[in-house]
Parts: structure tokens; sequence; C-alpha cells
């Protein structure tokens, strides 16, 4: 469901690099956008901070003006974040803040496999997972207490009907411009038959709620997650649309991205009824981080859905081809896709098969 098409005479696009390699992809998708030329409006980009080491910095993840200035912005990149795994006082993660606080309740992430040139292509994957971008473990609400047994941990975990039948209509909304429409609804309600019960039947509840019998023609299946992990190293042709609270669809994009060849390859918008937000799915990647052989793919790639969402269609259909053809010929290429290249070899690539 793309924002509307406004007639804009400028694009301006908020960019947040954050931590580790964001400020080394994020400067690539900038430039593979402004390659694009007149199939955008013209753009201006506004350099906005958030992050771990700007917390490290200056005690604030997410300063007001970030906030403030994407509130001037048509769109907005995010790079990566890099939250300790230990609970620091005073930090908060940036990024699910920011997707709340910008009502960013999709994150639609597609997994697609491209086969190089001469190679054979044995289990192609063309799925999106549509992650619910605000709620379930997400809302970080967790507490420590002390028993007689030592420390106890709780966390709480939100799912509500309105949440997961909006995060549904968008999921459905997907599978109607894509050419199998098969749905599949993720959850445990097995075992959590009270949370991930309440989000199965909201998300079931959709077409029941929409006019004309829209989404009649989506066939709509459902799996428990641990055998819909199983079945997509198994089998990842059956899965085309895949809709999933927050921390389920979370881990299964990131593990679908190991059937596509490399986690710096997959994208992602961060999408609400009225922004958009790119952002590659992997992370801030601080082995490699200032090293200059980042993967810019997943960046581009985000780009280019955030200009479809906008409905920037050429534009987008021109950065995710050119894509495509580096990834087939398979010769100018990152470490973590077994090549050589570096972040602006592969860029320059891209940029000359626009
Ligand atoms: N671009 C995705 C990203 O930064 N992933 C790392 C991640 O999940 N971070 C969560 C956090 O650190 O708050």
């Amino acid at each position: 469901r793309a924002l509307s098409t406004v007639a804009r005479s400028k694009l301006r696009v908020g960019l947040i690099p954050g931590d580790g390699i964001g400020a080394e992809v994020i400067p690539a998708a900038r430039r593979a956008i402004e390659a694009l030329g007149s199939d955008i409006p013209k753009t201006e980009f506004v350099d906005l901070e958030a992050g771990f080491e700007l917390f490290a910095r200056s005690g604030d993840a997410l300063p007001e003006e970030t906030v403030e200035a994407l509130g001037e912005c048509d769109c907005a990149l995010f790079g990566a974040v890099s939250s300790p795994i230990k609970k620091i006082t005073g930090y908060s993660s940036p990024i699910v803040a920011l997707r709340k606080k910008l009502d960013l309740y999709a994150n639609v992430r597609p997994v697609v496999s491209v086969a190089a040139k001469g190679a054979e292509d044995t289990k192609p994957v063309d799925l999106v997972v549509v992650r619910e971008n605000t709620e379930c473990l997400y809302v970080k609400q967790e507490s420590q207490t002390t028993s007689e047994r030592g420390k106890e941990a709780r966390a709480i975990r939100l799912i509500t009907e309105y949440a997961s039948q909006r995060i549904g209509k968008m999921a459905f909304e997907l599978a109607l411009g894509r050419p199998r429409q098969v749905f599949t609804i993720i959850h445990k309600s097995n075992v959590l038959s009270v949370t991930d019960g309440l989000f199965r039947e909201s998300v079931r509840s959709v077409p029941r709620l929409v006019e004309n019998g829209r989404y009649d023609n989506v066939k709509i299946e459902e799996q428990i997650v641990d055998s819909a992990v199983y079945r997509l190293f198994r089998e990842p042709q059956i899965y085309d649309v895949m809709v999933a609270p927050n921390l389920y669809g979370d881990i299964i994009s990131d593990a679908a991205a190991a059937l596509v060849g490399s986690l710096g390859l997959v994208p992602s918008i961060n999408a609400g009824d009225n922004f958009v937000m790119g952002e590659p799915v992997h992370g801030s990647a601080p082995d490699i981080a200032g090293q200059g052989i980042a993967n810019p793919l997943a960046s581009i790639r985000s780009a280019a859905l955030m200009l479809r969402h906008l409905g920037y269609t050429s534009g987008a259909d021109r950065l995710e081809r050119a894509v495509n053809e580096v990834l087939y010929e398979a010769q100018v290429l990152t470490p973590d896709m077994g090549g050589k290249s570096k972040t602006q070899d592969v860029l320059d690539e891209v940029i000359r098969r626009l």
C-alpha cells in the first residue's frame, strides 16, 4: 500500500547512518539515489544522528532534533545500530524507539535470490516477511526481582487486536500485488494461546473487515514458528508473504537471508500510513566497520523499496535492476559474498549499470 504520490518538486530524505557500517552503506545508498537523476524529483538529503556511538559521546541515543527533523522529511534511510547486550542505564535502542515514535508499524522485508550467471538456483527464494514493528516483546517492559531462588527476570509481551489487524491488512495488500498470493500467518498459539492466539485470530479476521471480498483470491495458511523455520530451510519456495509478530519476524527474516547468499543483500522498509524509512536488515557489523568492505546492496535495495513506496516506480526499478545485474554477473562482490571488492567498487558498478 504505497503512500499517495503527491506531486513533489523536491524530495527531502533524512539520512541516519547510526553505528558501525551504517556510516559506510548509507552514504553509498545516497550516491545511488543521486545517480537516478530526473527519475525522481530533485533530492535534498538531511544528515541526522542517532545510535549507540552517539549515546556514548553525548548521553542521548535519539536526540529530539532528529525526530523533529524527520517530521520535515518525506522519507528516511536508517543504517544500523549496535545496542550492547547488557543493560546500560539511560540507553534505549533508537531504532526501536523511532519505529514507535513515527508509528512505522510494518517492517517489510523482501528476501529474493538472484542466481549468478551459470549457477543453478536449486532453492529459488522469493518471499516477503511482514513483521509487526511496534509490539510483542519489543515494548521492552522488563523487570528483575529476587526470590529465595535468586534473580528472576520478566518481560511483558504485548499483542493487540488493533496492531495485529493493521499489520494483517498491510500484508494482505502486499499479497494482492504478488503473482502467487499465498499468505502465511506465523505464530506459536499452540503454546502462547492468549498472545499468539490473538495475533492469529486478528490477522485472520481482516478479510471479513474489508468490502467486496477484496482478499478472496489470497490463499491463507498458517504455520507454527518453529516448523516455519524448518520448512523455510527445506523448501523456501512454499512461502510468499509471511506475516509475523515482531520477534518472530525479526528472526525469520535474518534467517531467510542465509538462503540468498548474505545478510548484506536483504533490504527493508519501516512503513506507516504517513512515513517510510528504508533500512538494511543487517546490523552494524563492528567486526568489519571502517574497512570499506561492507556490502552496500541491502542499503541500495532499501532505498529502492523506499522510493517504490513513495510511488517513484521507475527509479526503484532502475536501482533494483542494477543491483540484480551486479549479482548475476558476480564479478564485483564484497567479501560477505565471497568477493574481494570494496564497498566503493560495488557502488560504482551499480551506478554504471543504472
Ligand atoms: N539495520 C538493522 C539493525 O540495526 N539491526 C541490529 C538490531 O537489531 N539492532 C537492534 C538494536 O540494537 O536496538
